[in-house]
């Protein structure tokens, strides 16, 4: 009776003591804390571009040091030491762009690449992982997410809002950075399925959010279906 345990979920998690898991997180583990320290840098950053929006903005970012300190932790409690030259290379095309974005005060391509792209591609990533995560880092995944929602939010809520003003350039913004994001993907996936995360299920995930944000944004259907064919060509 005990060998037919009905909890089969449990079986599935993986050894968070093996080496192989261990150096696989060192990665992840750095991306992670990598870009929610960036996504802290960006939304100060956003701020100089609106002014009357800097607090607010301010209040994101600090959420995302909790963050980082949160996902430091959870390295930390695994005995890992995450490889942080790793996550900085791994983010330099997408913040190069950002970068650009800011020089020319475009804050649409800002606002899209932090708030939709990042946003969208960490609840995906943190959704899957709470699956799979040790007991630790699955409540502080948890608390996260939660956040990162509010994040995604306050930036459909701008371009919405400007949506007459800025749908080219959000158009043409997505054809450059969309290609990253699934670079990116590409880049985190061996690592990631040594967690026990699934390409397929974080690819998934991230359309949706995705599309659902494009959705909210106020994009039609084939709007959205153009956009998304820039991360397959
Ligand atoms: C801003 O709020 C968040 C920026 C972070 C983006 C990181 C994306 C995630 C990469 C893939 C792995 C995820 C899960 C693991 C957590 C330790
Ligand atoms: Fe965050
Ligand atoms: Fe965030």
């Amino acid at each position: 009776m005990l060998l037919d345990s009905p909890d089969s979920s449990f079986s599935e998690l993986p050894d968070f003591t093996a080496e192989s898991y261990k150096d696989a997180y060192s990665r992840i583990n750095a991306i992670v804390i990598e870009g929610e320290k960036e996504a802290y840098n960006n939304y100060i950053s956003i701020g100089t571009l609106i002014p009357e929006e800097a607090q607010a903005l301010e209040k994101l970012g600090k959420m995302e040091l909790k963050h980082m300190k949160g996902f430091t932790a959870c390295g930390k409690n695994l005995g890992v030491t995450p490889d942080m030259a790793f996550a900085e290379k791994f983010f330099a095309p997408l913040r190069e762009n950002f970068d650009k974005g800011l020089d020319q005060g475009d804050l649409t391509s800002c606002l899209l690449i932090q708030a939709i792209l990042i946003e969208a591609f960490a609840i995906s990533a943190y959704h899957v992982y709470i699956g799979v995560a040790d007991p630790f880092a699955k409540k502080i995944t948890e608390g996260v997410v939660q956040d990162e929602y509010l994040h995604l939010n306050y930036g459909q809520e701008w371009l919405k809002a400007n949506l007459d003003k800025c749908k080219e350039e959000l158009i043409q913004s997505n054809k450059i950075n969309l290609p990253i994001i699934r670079s990116m993907l590409e880049q985190v996936e061996g690592d990631a399925s040594v967690l026990k995360m699934d390409k397929e299920e974080l690819m998934e995930e991230f359309m949706i959010a995705y599309q659902d944000s494009l959705t909210e944004i106020g994009l039609d259907n084939r709007e959205i279906a153009r956009m998304a064919l820039a991360a397959v060509i």
